[in-house]
């Protein structure tokens, strides 16, 4: 008897998150469920994914994709017309989510980087047109962008 609880809680487990990182992101993710009484967390295939984030070599990082992610009772629950929260795992120890669409990385000058496709307004325009922001794991935090600067708004500032 013990034997088939312990198997049925395995079953009932809601996902296979390789870092405890990710699980806890999964485990905040159930009780957001429960607190909006939403049912409970369905996590599909894609929800996680290994990938080498950080550049170090080994995939050993992981993707948390709320695109597969949803409440039982309210699949509109992380998804919008900015896509999804994508939560970035470096290392199965510390993490840092965006909404957004598709992401990829790609190595750049030396670095990893990590390119995140998302929602038209963060680039001050239109929801659907192109905006794609960079990210670069370094030291505990992601590297990115926030005062685009150019030399043109510099110029007029002076
Ligand atoms: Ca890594």
């Amino acid at each position: 008897m013990k034997h088939l609880a312990l198997l049925l809680s395995l079953l009932a487990a809601p996902a296979l998150a390789q870092s405890e990182r990710a699980q806890m992101i999964l485990d905040e993710a159930a009780e957001t469920c429960e607190s909006i009484e939403a049912g409970a967390l369905e996590v599909r295939d894609g929800a996680i994914i290994s990938a080498d984030l950080d550049g170090d070599g080994m995939s050993d990082d992981e993707v948390v994709d709320f695109e597969y992610v949803s409440c039982e009772w309210n699949m509109a629950h992380w998804h919008g017309t900015g896509g999804s929260p994508i939560h970035f795992v470096i290392d199965g120890s510390w993490s840092k989510s965006w909404w957004g669409f598709k992401w990829e990385t790609v190595d750049f000058a030396g670095e990893r980087v990590i390119l995140l496709a998302r929602h038209g307004s963060r680039c001050d325009n239109f929801g659907a047109s192109p905006c794609v922001q960079a990210f670069v794991a370094y030291d505990g935090e992601f590297q990115t962008v926030l005062d685009p600067g150019s030399a043109e708004e510099d110029v007029s500032e002076e």
